[in-house]
């Protein structure tokens, strides 16, 4: 913990160190074709909507991350899902460059339409799949991918991701910027 008076976090300072990436929307492809959109609504949360791929559809709000800067204009989010699955993802916005590296358990590659929900309705049963497994041998991805869409949309704002992909508007996440 932080021994400055005015500060509780164990992370000091950390919105100018993130500016740039805190209160942006990303929309990328990696080179797999798999389609993503993150929100990330503050410097420990994201939400998110997968428009194509092994688990398209599936979306999820407030997930807890770790944030970090590694260098000037170079991010990296990193967390666990409910279901296990283990993502990390370095994000260089002005060069439009992305990669992740996700990690499945078993279970998830078996059965990826079990994940494809509203994850925040389902918590229980994706913690009861996630505890039945099976876990290994995990199923990893790592791929590079290019961000489409990159917007200042500002923090903790609900109304950034709140629908499922099926239900945007025709061509939403084809758009580029
Ligand atoms: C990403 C890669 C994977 C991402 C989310 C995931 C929001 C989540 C995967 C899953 O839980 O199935 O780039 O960005």
């Amino acid at each position: 913990m932080s021994t400055v008076p005015h500060l509780t976090e164990d992370h000091e300072a950390p919105m100018a160190e993130l500016a740039g990436l805190v209160g942006h929307r990303f929309i990328y492809r990696y080179d797999n074709g798999w389609q993503y959109e993150m929100y990330v609504k503050n410097d420990h949360t994201i939400d998110y909507r997968i428009h194509s791929g092994m688990v398209g559809g599936r979306w999820v709000k407030d997930q807890h991350v770790d944030a970090v800067r590694i260098a000037t204009g170079h991010f990296k989010v990193s967390w666990t899902e409910p279901t296990g699955t283990s993502v990390a993802v370095n994000i260089s916005p002005e060069q439009r460059r992305l990669h992740g590296v996700i990690f499945f358990p078993r279970w998830v590659h078996e059965h990826p339409q079990r994940t494809v929900l509203f994850q925040n309705d389902f918590l229980d049963r994706m913690t009861s799949y996630r505890d039945q497994g099976p876990t290994y041998p995990i199923h990893m991805v790592s791929e590079l991918a290019t961000i489409t869409w990159y917007e200042h949309v500002g923090e903790n704002d609900d109304t950034v991701i709140a629908c499922a992909p099926s239900e945007l508007p025709p061509g939403y996440a084809e758009r580029v910027n």
